[in-house]
């Protein structure tokens, strides 16, 4: 439809998409970055959903059965922002919109979760939003399952541009929605048929229509600036079982001397193009003035779900009182009352029977006592559930007949899940942890990085963690791994060295709210080597002295995960020469650099020789060889400076020269 029948035939509707057009173009003008073109293509599509359909009061943000609208296509923030704004959230002030991607603005570039009340998650890196969403359905359901269609029963909804159709993490989601019939996401396509460099033609011809019917989803097609086209699209897709994708004819930059081509992508700045687009619109209101009737319309629309909302605070009241508790808990990500006193008797015993597992098996023995009495864990693995041992006895699995079943096969998809998992935690009520192989976090990594940049606790649980798994050989075994996830900010990154420390490495996982955790777990069984019962996480401190030195200390090492066992070995041949050795396990280096300085002295104080041991590249080391030392400088590193090759487990560590010898000699040759 024409800019001119469209502002005849639908005058309040055009004026309403017409204040979040202007506004992006004044926005991003004062900035003088930014992307317009899309908001002005969707502005359409974006009212209708929001007039129409969107189950929100933008007085009341957080209320947890609010329909959820993921801006995949983030590059248009400024869509969000204005409707935000336009709707009345208390955040999204017009100085915010005026300090559009300022320093301090909760207005950022792209839109991030916690910035401003209304932004679901960040989204930016394309496809993320969409997979985000899959995880938000996926929650939605199991919270529906727990609790009822009385408290949980809302849709979630995604804007998403070809960009996020195109990234490969599009296909992972797409192919795990449609499976699990998430009838409830709607994914509303801006078929602009623009991109950066020029057409989508110029590098696809994918017919996206057949590929969502593919993968099990309902498809529905609109011109993505008729309001009578989008509305009867919205509610045609709400009907169905499947998943729906909405096919929105649109124009990049409608109304511009830019629109339908890539130019329009970008900051449209030109003061005479801002002038000219406002004329075609109708629009003659200053900068950043929205007209009292038109800001009244769109506030109308905010308070919409107002009593909706009551209603439903009411309802959430006649459900049983632990029932009300437990919801309330899950959503704040309080841990259980249970937890702290499982995760003690489970060392005990663990101390007692000491026995000889792999991380990964004592990461089981963990989930299956904590999974038995927490209901907000949802695990999954990217079809390793075998190898990452992260299923336990009774969590059922979740399917379409089987809304509350706790467990996701996630398919062979460590994006898609790494992705899920961060819209499951961020829908709220749900602790997500998923299974990969440790080396494949590289395919997981755009939306690890993520969880960390929202900071949501997602737990990755990643096995297979060095050379140590043997004759898989290099192309699984993670050498440079280690030190990815640890370089990434505001990331827990666990190595334990047995079942008690994993067992520790849980309990923090699964108690932190802000901060992801990335679990290293061994694949070949390991010594249990706390041997004494301390009812104390010493793991939350990051590292401590577990063996210490007999007569004067020479040397310290400190060691992770399987390598502990290692540094014990070489403690024994150094100790048998006369020379005093402490072994620290460092089964977590974030939290220890968060430590006090003191503590930090007191576990690794200056003088002594220090060696680290490590089947992983040295850096990320150097912090605590040599950057934190008092008078010594002489330091080693024993571990992994190539890539590892196909052989049993025993056979590389002797080759790759990461064994107590190797330790004690390197301790020797600093003396
Ligand atoms: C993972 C990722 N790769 C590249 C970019 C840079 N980028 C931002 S928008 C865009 C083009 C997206 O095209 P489309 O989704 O069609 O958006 P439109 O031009 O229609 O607004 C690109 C390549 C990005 N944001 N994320
Ligand atoms: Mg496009």
């Amino acid at each position: 439809m024409d800019i001119q029948t469209l502002r005849k035939t639908h005058p309040d509707h055009w004026m309403r998409a017409a204040a979040i057009r202007t506004l992006t173009l004044d926005a991003i003008a004062a900035a003088n970055s930014g992307h317009s073109g899309m908001p002005m293509g969707m502005a359409d599509v974006a009212t209708v959903l929001f007039e129409k359909h969107l189950k929100f009061d933008a007085s009341a943000p957080n209320w947890p059965d609010r329909d959820r609208f993921i801006l995949s296509a983030g590059h248009g923030s400024m869509l969000i922002y204005s409707l935000l704004h336009l709707t009345g959230y208390k955040q999204a002030t017009l100085d915010e919109i005026k300090n559009f991607r300022q320093w301090g603005a909760r207005t950022a570039g792209h839109p991030e979760f916690g910035h401003m009340e209304g932004i679901e998650t960040t989204t930016g890196p394309l496809g993320q939003g969409i997979a985000n969403s899959v995880g938000f359905a996926i929650a939605e359901e199991i919270q529906r399952a727990r609790y009822g269609k009385k408290v949980v029963d809302h849709h979630t909804y995604v804007i998403a541009g070809d960009g996020c159709l195109m990234e490969g993490i599009s296909h992972e989601a797409i192919g795990l929605a449609g499976r699990h019939e998430l009838g409830k996401l709607i994914v509303l396509w801006d078929d602009n048929g623009i991109t950066i460099d020029g057409t989508v033609a110029l590098s696809d011809r994918t017919d996206q229509i057949k590929r969502f019917r593919a993968s099990g989803w309902s498809v529905f097609e609109c011109d993505g600036h008729d309001p009578v086209a989008i509305d009867a699209a919205l509610t045609a897709a709400k009907k169905t079982k499947k998943p729906s994708m909405i096919a929105c004819k649109t124009h990049i930059a409608l109304g511009s001397s830019a629109q339908d081509t890539s130019k329009g992508h970008g900051a449209l700045t030109d003061a005479d193009l801002i002038k000219d687009t406002k004329a075609v619109y109708g629009w003659t209101a200053p900068a950043f003035t929205i007209p009292a009737d038109i800001k009244a319309q769109w506030e109308a629309i905010g308070s919409r779900g107002a009593a909706e909302r009551a209603d439903w605070e009411a309802r959430l009241l006649t459900i049983p009182g632990n029932k009300q508790r437990e919801f309330a808990r899950a959503y704040a990500l309080e841990p259980h009352k249970k937890l702290s006193a499982t995760i003690k008797a489970l060392k005990k015993q663990i101390t007692d029977e000491a026995p000889k597992v792999a991380t990964r098996k004592s990461s089981e023995m963990v989930l299956e006592v904590v999974n038995a009495f927490t209901t907000e864990t949802v695990g999954g693995s990217a079809d390793l559930t075998g190898s990452n041992l992260t299923k336990t006895g009774d969590m059922g699995v979740f399917d379409p007949e089987n809304r509350d079943g706790r467990y996701i096969y996630y398919g062979i998809r460590e994006h898609g899940m790494a992705a899920a998992m961060n819209g499951m935690v961020l829908h709220g009520g749900i602790r997500p942890y998923g299974g990969t192989f440790m080396c494949f976090t590289d395919y997981a990594r755009g939306a690890m990085r993520l969880s960390a940049l929202m900071r949501v606790p997602t737990v990755y649980v990643m096995s297979h963690d060095s050379i140590g798994l043997g004759e898989d050989g290099p192309t699984h075994q993670p050498v440079e791994h280690l030190a990815i996830s640890r370089a990434t900010p505001n990331t827990y990154v666990f190595r334990p060295a047995d079942t008690v420390e994993t067992a520790e490495a849980w309990e923090i996982a699964l108690t932190t709210k802000e901060t992801p955790s990335v679990l290293a777990l061994s694949r070949q069984g390991l010594p249990t080597v706390r041997l004494e019962h301390k009812t104390k996480n010493l793991s939350s401190q990051g590292a401590y002295v577990l063996a210490d030195a007999e007569g004067k200390r020479q040397a310290i090492i400190i060691a992770t995960g399987s390598e502990v066992e290692i540094a014990l070995a070489a403690r024994d041949i150094l100790q048998a020469d006369g020379i005093g050795t402490r072994v620290v396990s460092m089964p977590c280096m974030e939290l220890f650099a968060e430590q006090e300085e003191r503590y930090r002295k007191r576990i690794l104080p200056g003088g002594p020789v220090r060696v680290a041991v490590e089947a992983g590249v040295q850096m990320g080391w150097d912090r605590w060889l040599t950057g934190e030392r008092g008078k010594c400088t002489k330091a080693g590193f024993v571990g992994m400076d190539s890539f590892g090759a196909s052989a049993p487990s025993d056979v590389l560590y002797e080759k790759f020269g990461i064994t107590p010898q190797a330790v004690a000699d390197k301790v020797k040759s600093l003396l």
